[in-house]
Parts: structure tokens; C-alpha cells; sequence
């Protein structure tokens, strides 16, 4: 298939960033790979204390049903598409795809949207000409391994998972001290972006144009706005956000531990 029926159609859904790999290294049953980027920056959004890759729809289903729509236009008909799931390194893929390059922070960025965009992508058996993998690596100014809450940026192009404030906040069951206090000191009840926030390559980093991600914003959420919520009340209400993903008993402590903070102030 001609790369330019790709670009186009992909287009046409809001997607102005395609590109190309190999499917010989990530896939044994497929011969390509076309990834995409998906922006989802809003602007500048005082106040929040949830991460921004939430604030918009569940990107997975986003991500999964632009692709699918894009899937169908090319009339493929044996093809897998992946976003956040499944063993295949995105981050990877989309750097061999030319659509981006390392952050010391372990994020993929580009010029258009900084690291702030979601990677999503279809495996196929078409053939095509391969996008040129982004060899260079971020200005390396270390800012993001300075500001991060935890210690978890390494500095060599990798995080530690474990220490992972961002992962801390989608941990089920009990928190340690540390992991309490962090919770509460960065006021973020899922998700981080601090090691983002501080990435020069972010600064002029462009809005998202998908409405998914830019209307019906939720930014903040108060422990009052789930405390007489049932399970099944949470999922109505907010089923269709990536916060919750883990249920509402992880999203209830973070905002308990930030209120029990808020009142010893
Ligand atoms: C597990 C996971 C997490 C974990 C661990 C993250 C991590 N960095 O490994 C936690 C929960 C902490 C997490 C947090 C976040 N995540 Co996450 N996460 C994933 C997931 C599901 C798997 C990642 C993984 O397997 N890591 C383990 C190994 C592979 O990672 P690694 O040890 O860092 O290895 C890298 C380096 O070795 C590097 N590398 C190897 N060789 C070389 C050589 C050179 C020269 C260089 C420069 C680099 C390099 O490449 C490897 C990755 O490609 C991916 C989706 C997927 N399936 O890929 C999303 C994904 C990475 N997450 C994503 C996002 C958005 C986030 C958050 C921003 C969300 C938030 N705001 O809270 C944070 C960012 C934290 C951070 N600084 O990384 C996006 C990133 C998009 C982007 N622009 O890069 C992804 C790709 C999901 C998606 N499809 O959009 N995440
Ligand atoms: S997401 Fe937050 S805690 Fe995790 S590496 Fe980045 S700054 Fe550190
Ligand atoms: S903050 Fe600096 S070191 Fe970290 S990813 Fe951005 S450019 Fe690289």
C-alpha cells in the first residue's frame, strides 16, 4: 500500500502524525506497523490535581476507535491495533515510526507536541516504505530528574517504576509513609506530570485538536465528589475517564490523603 493513502485518510480523522515501521521486531504474525500520535495538551489548566492525559475521555478507547476507523478506511482486513496494552514497547514504536525521540524522562517527544500525546497503532501485513527512526535524544538539561518528587528519573533515559509517583497514585491497597506524603505534597490523585511540566521541549508544546481530549473537561476532583458514590455510581459517572481505570477505591484514598493534609495545614 502507498504510504500517501495512509497519510491522507488519516488526516481526514485529525491525524496529522503517521508513520511506518518493520513489524519483524515487535510482532512475528504481522509485517508492518502504522503508529500515530494522539495530542492531548489543553493548555495551561490552574488548580488541577489530576494528571493531564486524564482530564479528556479514556484515551484507550480514543485511541482504539480512531484507529479502527482508520483500519477500515484503508480496507484492511487482517490487522491488530494496540494503545497502552499488551507487551509491545510503544515508546519503541513510535521512535522507529520517526514520530519522536527520547526524553531523559523516558517519554517520547517531538516538535509539535512536546512528550504530551498518546501513541497508538495498527498492526498489519501491507507493505510499506519505512519511516526514518529518530536517532537524536532530548536537549538532556536534567530538569525533569531535578524536579521529580521521587528520585525516579535516572538520567540515562529511564525511571524507576517503582518509585513512580505517577505509579504510586494507581497502586491498589495500603501506602507506605513516603508514598503517602508524596501523594499529599504534590496534591495529585492520579497520575504525574511534574517530570513533563518541566521539559523545555513542552513549552510551546501545541493544544490538542481532538474533542475527546479538549471538551467535558474533568481537571480536579474533591473527595466529596465520590464519598457517597456506590461502585456501580462511580463507574456511570465517571466510567468513561482513564482515572478510572482502577476503581473508585484508589482514586478515594489519593483524595482522602489530600484532605486529611489539607486539614492539618
Ligand atoms: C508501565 C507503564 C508506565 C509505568 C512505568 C513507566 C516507564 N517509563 O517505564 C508508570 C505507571 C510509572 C507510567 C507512568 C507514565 N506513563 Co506510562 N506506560 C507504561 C506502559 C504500559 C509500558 C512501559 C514499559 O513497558 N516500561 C518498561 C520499559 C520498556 O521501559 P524502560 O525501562 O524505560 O525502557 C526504555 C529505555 O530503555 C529506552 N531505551 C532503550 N534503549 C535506548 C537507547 C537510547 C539511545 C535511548 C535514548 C533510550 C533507550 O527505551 C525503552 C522504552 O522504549 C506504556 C505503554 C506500552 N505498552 O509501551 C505506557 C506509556 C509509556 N505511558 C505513557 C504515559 C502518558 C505515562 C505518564 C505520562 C502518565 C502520567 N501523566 O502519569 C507517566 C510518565 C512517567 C514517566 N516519566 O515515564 C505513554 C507515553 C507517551 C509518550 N509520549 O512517550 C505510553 C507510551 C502509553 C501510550 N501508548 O501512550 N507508565
Ligand atoms: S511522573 Fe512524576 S514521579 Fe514519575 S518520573 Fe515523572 S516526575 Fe518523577
Ligand atoms: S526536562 Fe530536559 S532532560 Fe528532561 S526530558 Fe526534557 S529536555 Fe530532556
Amino acid at each position: 500500500m502507498e504510504n500517501y493513502k495512509v497519510i491522507t485518510e488519516a488526516k481526514k480523522l485529525g491525524l496529522d502524525k503517521v508513520g511506518f515501521c518493520s513489524a519483524k521486531d515487535f510482532n512475528q504474525n504481522f509485517k508492518s506497523v502504522i503508529a500515530a500520535v494522539f495530542p492531548y495538551y489543553t493548555g495551561k489548566i490552574d488548580g488541577s490535581n489530576i494528571s493531564k492525559y486524564c482530564f479528556g475521555l479514556d484515551y484507550h478507547k480514543v485511541v482504539s476507535q480512531t484507529l479502527s476507523r482508520l483500519a477500515y478506511a484503508l480496507g484492511l482486513d487482517v490487522f491488530e491495533i494496540f494503545c497502552d496494552i499488551g507487551k509491545n514497547d510503544d515508546r519503541k514504536i513510535a521512535q522507529m515510526c520517526g514520530l519522536g525521540f527520547y526524553g531523559i524522562n523516558s517519554l517520547i517527544i517531538n516538535e509539535d507536541y512536546g512528550s504530551y500525546f498518546f501513541i497508538g497503532y495498527i498492526f498489519c501485513n501491507e507493505d510499506f516504505e519505512y519511516s526514518t527512526p529518530v536517532n537524536t535524544v532530548c536537549k538532556r538539561c536534567m530538569a525533569c530528574k531535578n524536579a521529580c518528587p521521587a528520585g525516579a528519573v535516572r538520567g540515562d533515559f529511564t525511571i524507576d517504576a517503582d518509585k513512580c509517583l505517577s505509579s504510586v497514585t494507581q497502586k491498589k491497597g495500603e501506602l507506605q509513609c513516603n508514598e503517602i506524603a508524596m501523594i499529599k505534597e504534590n496534591n495529585s490523585v492520579f497520575g504525574c506530570d511534574i517530570c513533563q511540566d518541566v521539559c523545555p521541549h513542552n513549552k510551546n508544546a501545541k493544544k490538542s485538536h481532538f474533542d475527546a481530549f479538549t471538551k467535558n473537561l474533568i481537571t480536579k476532583l474533591e473527595y466529596e465528589d465520590l464519598a457517597n458514590l456506590s461502585n456501580k455510581e462511580f463507574l456511570k459517572k465517571y466510567g468513561e475517564r482513564a482515572f478510572a481505570w482502577r476503581g473508585k477505591k484508589v482514586v478515594e484514598r489519593n483524595l482522602s490523603y489530600i484532605k486529611d493534609g489539607k486539614s492539618e495545614k
